[in-house]
């Protein structure tokens, strides 16, 4: 999945646009042209609106830890429905239910066993600072009484306010309240598109989407105005009627109505997928919403929240037994808050009004390591360190010193913990979160104020134990050096450099395979290579005590293929279709007779290629000059990309419309082209890209292409 690269600044352009009045009227569609003609800010009007965005972004970027709530009318069946077992929220979708049958859910709604206050209580002693409800999920079933629909609480024998009853629970318990509302809705009328399995026993006529927009603002100021949630969480943003121009009037209605509540970034169309980054340059919303996800690195620079299960499901699912362990739990917990982000843990409670006893479980233990370890976890921020083999870090910044948290899973079992290198200043004795005081010696290692700690053989708290060491300044890690190299193939020759990545340290390097150490070569100017290499590399500190990670890369020299002797004079590929059930591209597809042969001029889907289905594309790729090429294929499911017989692509299996690269170095001239891409159901997608090395991706032009 690719990294978002998108500034903070994404929000300041409807920011500004909404700070300019009032929000736009949702059916007066005439008015939002000049809503949207987001015209040049100057400079101090964009560092008022990134100052504003800090100031409503301050407790949210402390809080680090909150409770996702999925409560509906699907608690009710539990999960299962004519014998299957696996439904949750979506069941209305996923069991193809129709909206008559599903309506009778409303008369049976009767959680006699809510305790809002025993919720926000488990939520605050766990160490959650914000807890998000479902005031209303996809099936559109409102868990407060609205003055806009009969579709909620108020229509069922238990007229509870269970939205009012949380954020009072909430407040009491110095727990943040804020609210899930889903844009897509399966049950108002003038919501568009239907699922697609009742589109055609589900009428739209007389629908309007525009009405639904006004519905959809009623209720978002109802929200807002009655209940105060200090976090607006959108989802369901990804159907087709639902445009970025609906999210900027959605979002200016927010930011009019309670300018210092946070909005997630579910508000606009430019998630990727459903991983939940907004990739596009001016999307909307104050944090991206990866879901069921940790990025691998985090997202630098950007807020973000992971939303996550405890089991695998987010309503109630009665059947479900894969709870997450404890350990796990903290883990994530840990791990989000080690790449700066903020983790969001679900609970689906019961139809009877309460939380399931492994979710109670689970929310105890966490509270239990929250009660002495919280302070590794709130107000932290992301490690400094290059990845920790046996851990995490989290890091506070406290006036002139610095708090550095060593959130340990792997116990060192010979009492030795050596603690990951910095130059700072070490202040006091480093403290074991939970252990007997003072507790720890500490040696200094060399010249460095580095070293390692002695710890005790067996550490006083489960799950996971946290080290906290006090430094002067702000943190000064020695990290692995950076390689500075135009990627790992090349033809002929390439240069690599080394430099040292943080406080001084020397770098030295060997291209033999051995380790490096105090005697190797010190990396100074450009390494040449001419041959395949591998390059290991060590910051030393003090010229002598090897710090931070070691680098280990190999550059691969590449022989260009040359070209084939095969003649083609047609323009364009043949293309070969095939029937059949595929997950994978078959290995006998040469032995195989194709059902039909057509040509085409370049590499793209015939409209309605069907289901269960696999086409060959077949020919020469005329190459411009010897060098090393990428290319860039995107399927919706598998392909398999060949040159000259070798493999250069490997995208092959079941899958959605994700992207694969591969390289491969070629002589000018005819090289015989091999493109095997199938779709067994669902979405069709084929693109193929490519590129000489240093230049930008594109398609392959017809000129290019014969067979
Ligand atoms: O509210 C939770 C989910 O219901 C919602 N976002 C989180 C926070 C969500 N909506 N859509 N998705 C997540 C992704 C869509 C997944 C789907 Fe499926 C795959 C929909 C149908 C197939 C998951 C599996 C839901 C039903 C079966």
């Amino acid at each position: 999945m690719p990294a978002a690269r998108r500034s903070r600044s994404l929000a300041f352009a409807a920011s500004l646009a909404a700070c300019g009045g009032a929000p736009s009227t949702p059916a007066d569609t005439t008015s939002v042209a000049s809503t949207t003609s987001v015209t040049a800010f100057t400079p101090e009007e964009v560092a008022a609106a990134q100052k504003e965005q800090d100031q409503r972004m301050a407790w949210w970027r402390e809080a680090r830890f909150g409770m996702f709530v999925h409560w509906g009318l699907y608690a009710i069946p539990a999960g299962a429905w004519n014998g299957a077992t696996h439904h949750g929220e979506w069941i209305r979708d996923t069991a193809r239910i129709p909206l008559q049958e599903y309506d009778q859910l409303q008369a049976q709604w009767n959680p006699t066993a809510f305790d809002a206050d025993a919720w926000a209580q488990l939520a605050a002693a766990a160490g959650m600072k914000y807890l998000v409800l479902t005031s209303k999920h996809h099936d559109g079933f409102c868990l407060y009484p609205s003055g806009f629909t009969d579709w909620d609480v108020a229509g069922s024998k238990n007229g509870r306010d269970i939205v009012g009853e949380l954020a009072r629970a909430c407040a009491k318990h110095g727990v943040k309240f804020c609210t899930y509302h889903s844009i897509m809705d399966w049950h108002h009328p003038d919501y568009l598109p239907r699922r697609p399995w009742e589109a055609a026993t589900r009428s739209t006529d007389g629908a309007d989407f525009r009405r639904f927009e006004s519905y959809l603002h009623a209720q978002v100021t109802e929200i807002v105005q009655r209940y105060r949630p200090a976090v607006m969480w959108f989802d369901g943003e990804w159907e087709s009627t639902w445009t970025h121009q609906h999210g900027l009037r959605l979002w200016s209605l927010c930011r009019a109505l309670a300018p210092e509540m946070i909005v997630n970034n579910r508000v606009d169309v430019h998630r990727a997928g459903m991983n939940g980054f907004s990739m596009a340059e001016g999307a909307l919303g104050d944090f991206h919403t990866p879901e069921q996800e940790i990025p691998a690195n985090g997202l630098p620079g950007q807020d973000w929240e992971s939303c996550m299960t405890m089991n695998g499901h987010w309503g109630w699912n009665a059947a479900d037994g894969t709870w997450k362990t404890t350990t796990a739990l903290l883990h994530n917990l840990i791990d989000i808050a080690s790449k700066g982000g903020n983790y969001l843990l679900n609970v689906g409670p019961r139809a009877d009004g309460t939380f399931p006893p492994e979710a109670v479980e689970r929310l105890q233990g966490i509270a239990a390591w929250m009660k002495v370890c919280g302070e590794a976890i709130h107000g932290t921020t992301a490690s400094v360190f290059d990845p920790l083999p046996w851990g995490r870090c989290t890091v506070k910044a406290n006036g002139d010193t610095t708090t550095l948290y060593f959130h340990v899973f792997d116990w060192p079992r010979d009492g030795q913990f050596v603690l990951p290198a910095f130059a700072n200043e070490i202040v006091g004795n480093p403290r074991l979160l939970g252990g007997a005081e003072p507790g720890l010696l500490f040696a200094l290692g060399d010249a460095i104020p580095t070293g390692t700690v002695n710890v005790p053989a067996t550490p006083p708290l489960p799950h996971a134990n946290v080290i906290a060491v006090r430094v002067k300044g702000s943190p000064q890690p020695f990290r692995a050096p950076l390689v500075v190299a135009d990627g790992d193939t090349f033809v002929g020759a390439m240069a690599v450099r080394l430099r040292a990545n943080g406080p001084d340290g020397e770098v030295r390097y060997t291209l033999d395979g051995s380790e490096p150490g105090a005697a190797s070569p010190r990396a100074g100017d450009a390494i040449p290579l001419t041959a395949t290499t591998r390059l290991r590399a060590q910051t030393f500190a003090g010229g002598t005590r090897p710090v931070g990670a070691a680098i280990d890369r190999t550059f691969t020299k590449l022989e260009p293929l040359p070209p084939t002797k095969q003649r083609a004079t047609q323009p364009g590929l043949r293309v070969e279709r095939f029937a059949g059930d595929f997950s994978k591209v078959p290995d006998d597809l040469d032995a195989r007779q194709a059902e039909a042969t057509t040509t085409t001029p370049t590499i793209a889907l015939p409209a309605n290629v069907g289901e269960r289905v696999l086409l060959r594309h077949r020919g020469v790729l005329a190459v411009p000059k010897d060098g090393l090429y990428h290319f860039v294929l995107t399927s919706d499911d598998g392909s398999v990309l060949r040159l000259d017989g070798q493999t250069v692509v490997d995208h092959d299996g079941l899958h959605g419309p994700t992207e694969k690269r591969g390289t491969i170095a070629l002589m000018a001239g005819d090289h015989t082209f091999d493109l095997v891409w199938f779709n067994r159901t669902g979405g069709a997608t084929l693109a193929l890209q490519w590129h000489a090395h240093g230049a930008k991706p594109a398609a392959i032009d017809a000129a290019a292409l014969r067979h």
